[in-house]
């Protein structure tokens, strides 16, 4: 494992990179995490493990506000992310054992996922959305985040979420995306791996992406809830058998 920072825009990113035992050129994965998560979650963890298992190198990476990276929690914003993402992609083209790239992240990371895939449409091999969060758009629209009703026209300075004060400019932000254009935008394969038992991220927006994707699998894991906690091992499997298939 190697550890280090890579800039984007003045903010360091945390990332450490995981190689596939005996494998000196071949495929990399970056990996991401979701809203108030972190790299060493069981879930990413298990998620890393697996590729690796595939013969699959991981760069794990913390995006702004996140883990060891800059930036506070409560100014992060999915534009940030972006920003983040790009910068992340931009560093693992100049890594000369990479082969093919491709790109998962949990949750929140998942739909950065989706939205990065389709900004770079013919830069990933495939994308791995994981109980991804494109719901998050359309709450801020409604004015539901969080389990918090606003007003989506006059937004509050601050959200409270379960890791502290969230800016309004989160919201501001995440009501401008629409990840449906970036769903049509990105033609390659998908996978989408989501527990059933699922209550933060419902299992039908998995379903409605299945759909919308041109190329998307999905594999839901049974009674497994959002961080696929006591069914890693399943979780596991779907991204392993997928990148060994
Ligand atoms: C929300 C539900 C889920 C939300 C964020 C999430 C900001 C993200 C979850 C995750 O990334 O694990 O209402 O609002």
């Amino acid at each position: 494992m190697e550890e280090f920072y890579i800039d984007s825009d003045g903010i360091r990113l945390h990332a450490k990179l995981d190689k596939a035992e005996g494998v000196d050129k071949g495929p990399l994965c970056i990996l991401i995490h979701g809203f108030t998560g972190h790299m060493e979650e069981d879930h990413i963890i298990a998620a890393q493990k697996a590729m690796n298992d595939a013969g699959v190198a991981v760069l794990r990476v913390e995006m702004y506000g996140h883990g060891k990276s800059g930036g506070e929690f409560r100014n992060h914003t999915l534009y940030k992310w972006v920003t983040n993402a790009l910068s992340v992609v931009n560093y693992a083209k100049t890594l000369d054992f990479v082969t093919d790239l491709y790109l998962c992240g949990h949750s929140q990371g998942g739909l950065l996922t989706m939205l990065i895939g389709g900004m770079c449409p013919d830069t990933f091999k495939a994308i791995l959305p994981l109980s991804p969060a494109w719901m998050i758009p359309d709450g801020a629209r409604e004015g539901s985040l969080l389990g918090i009703n606003f007003d989506p026209k006059h937004i509050p300075e601050e959200l409270e979420s379960w890791n502290g004060p969230l800016s309004g400019d989160y919201v501001r932000v995440a009501q401008t995306i629409h990840p449906e254009e970036e769903i049509e935008r990105f033609e390659g394969p998908v996978l989408i791996v989501q527990g059933d038992a699922d209550d933060t991220v419902l299992l039908h927006y998995a379903e409605k992406a299945q759909k919308l994707y041109k190329n998307a699998k999905f594999v839901p894991i049974h009674g497994a809830d959002h961080c696929f906690t006591k069914h890693l091992d399943e979780m596991a499997a779907a991204i392993r058998d997928y990148f060994t298939a």
